[in-house]
């Protein structure tokens, strides 16, 4: 799907002017891939987490800095190229003031909140790198979900036992949901982003790439600064514009935060997590969180299993499942906390799970499967429960965006068409891979396989 497709299908659901804390316009499907992740040997956040083309940043790569950063041993062409764009930059920025002043900004902010803003080329440099290369689920909750992480988590849960237990209380949300997305967007904050939010945003606007939605998050940014919850200096976060500790973007941040401490500020940026954590138990109990109900339960399928169930449009009753031989690793039935999906985000030869409503509701954060089974499944260990009891098909990778076009073109040409040729892997490209699985006595799981693409080859 294109990416205005994937705005309108989230904002269809949505209750108001939403958007994920930090989706972009490149909102994915929920089968998409996704970028190389922090390094294991750390715990850096997972902000990489986003699928392919989402606005988000990879906090293991270089932090941009306040000026473009023109090392001494880099070509004079390059200073010559950044000085270039900035007196564009600059003219750009003179246009901007007079529609941020029609909406509202007065003079005052804007100058306070451009004084020193620059070109930001590392911010375009990382805006340029996104899409490359994409990492398989398994490598990636290696990393999202690591020993160290747990650890962590379970740390950061006994610090701030008494604040989780408050934001639960008051919004519904599990503290061990809300900590894990703050592990997953944060480290628990130790990674909040250090780069100036209206100069990313401003240079993302200027340049034009999805420069409407960066330029109506960089009006939000300075009602926010307006509005006095913090001082333009203190404003920072990552490259695309994600804020403070759960990583807001500004938009998000208007329509959601809150004020949990009560002392007239909306503060998600400093050291104090309260109201970012808060903000995040609002935005998930906003959506439609559901107390006392897991977001899915890993289980395993019979022998002879028809996988054309294993479906999001299938849902049934866990107890129907169990009549189709679906049920918990150790063989007890899932309780029928509500319908379920089965779901195989690595296809036949991975893990399997029902997912519940909740799934759903973390998937407003990050509609990529492998975000939203890191922060349930993390969650789910910051709770006591153990790792995952089915392998992953390690010796598969996933495939490129190059990779995936191909397996779509492949498919269409052999009468299996994917009504499109986007690199995203979509009901319907699932669908067509299921047809040419079923037609080739393949097991129809609609997972594009590297297997699979070279079995189209
Ligand atoms: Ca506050």
């Amino acid at each position: 799907m294109d990416a205005a497709a994937g705005l309108a299908r989230i904002d269809a659901a949505t209750p108001a002017a939403a958007s994920p804390p930090h989706a972009s316009p490149d909102a994915v499907s929920p089968t998409a891939a996704v970028p190389p992740a922090a390094s294991p040997a750390t715990d850096t956040p997972l902000a990489g987490a986003v699928p392919a083309g989402a606005a988000q940043a990879d906090p293991a790569a270089p932090r941009a800095t306040t000026r473009p950063r023109v090392s001494p041993d880099r070509p004079a062409r390059a200073e010559v190229t950044v000085s270039t764009k900035n007196a564009a930059f600059q003219s750009w920025v003179a246009g901007f003031r007079s529609r941020a002043l029609a909406q509202g900004i007065a003079g005052r902010t804007f100058d306070a909140a451009f004084a020193g803003v620059r070109y930001n080329d590392e911010v375009i440099a990382r805006d340029r790198n996104q899409t490359e290369f994409s990492t398989a689920i398994w490598d990636y909750l290696d990393r999202a979900v690591s020993d160290m992480r747990i650890e962590n988590g379970r740390a950061a849960l006994a610090r701030h036992a008494g604040l989780l237990d408050r934001i639960e209380a008051e919004f519904g949300v599990e503290k061990e949901i809300v900590t894990a997305i703050w592990g997953m967007e944060s480290a628990y904050g130790s990674f909040r982003g250090d780069t100036p939010i209206v100069e990313a945003l401003a240079t993302l606007a200027h340049d034009g790439r999805r420069g409407a939605f960066f330029e109506t998050q960089l009006v939000a940014a300075l009602q926010i600064v307006q509005a006095g919850d913090v001082a333009p200096a203190a404003m920072t976060g990552s490259w695309a514009g994600a804020m403070g500790h759960t990583q807001f973007i500004p938009t998000s941040y208007l329509s959601y935060a809150v004020d949990f401490g009560r002392d007239g500020q909306r503060d998600i940026w400093s050291d104090d997590p309260a109201d970012a954590l808060a903000s995040t138990a609002a935005y998930l109990d906003r959506f439609g969180w559901t107390h006392g109900q897991p977001w899915g339960v890993e289980v395993r399928l019979p022998d002879g299993f028809d996988y054309t169930q294993a479906s999001r449009s299938v849902e049934k009753l866990p107890s129907d499942w169990a009549r189709l031989g679906v049920v918990r690793p150790d063989g007890a039935p899932v309780p029928d906390h509500a319908p379920a999906s089965l779901l195989l985000p690595a296809g036949a030869r991975g893990p399997a799970f029902l997912i519940f409503p909740n799934f759903k509701v973390i998937e407003r954060y990050n509609a990529a499967n492998a975000y939203v089974i890191a922060v349930g499944h993390l969650g789910d260990r910051l709770a006591g429960a153990g790792p995952l009891q089915a392998d992953w098909p390690r010796d598969d990778r996933a495939l490129s965006f190059a990779e995936r076009k191909e397996m779509q073109r492949r498919l269409t040409a052999q009468g299996y068409d994917t009504r499109g040729i986007d690199g995203r892997v979509g009901p319907r490209t699932m669908a067509a891979i299921r047809a040419f699985q079923s037609d080739t006595n393949r097991v129809p799981d609609g997972y594009a396989s590297l297997a699979l693409l070279e079995a189209l080859r």
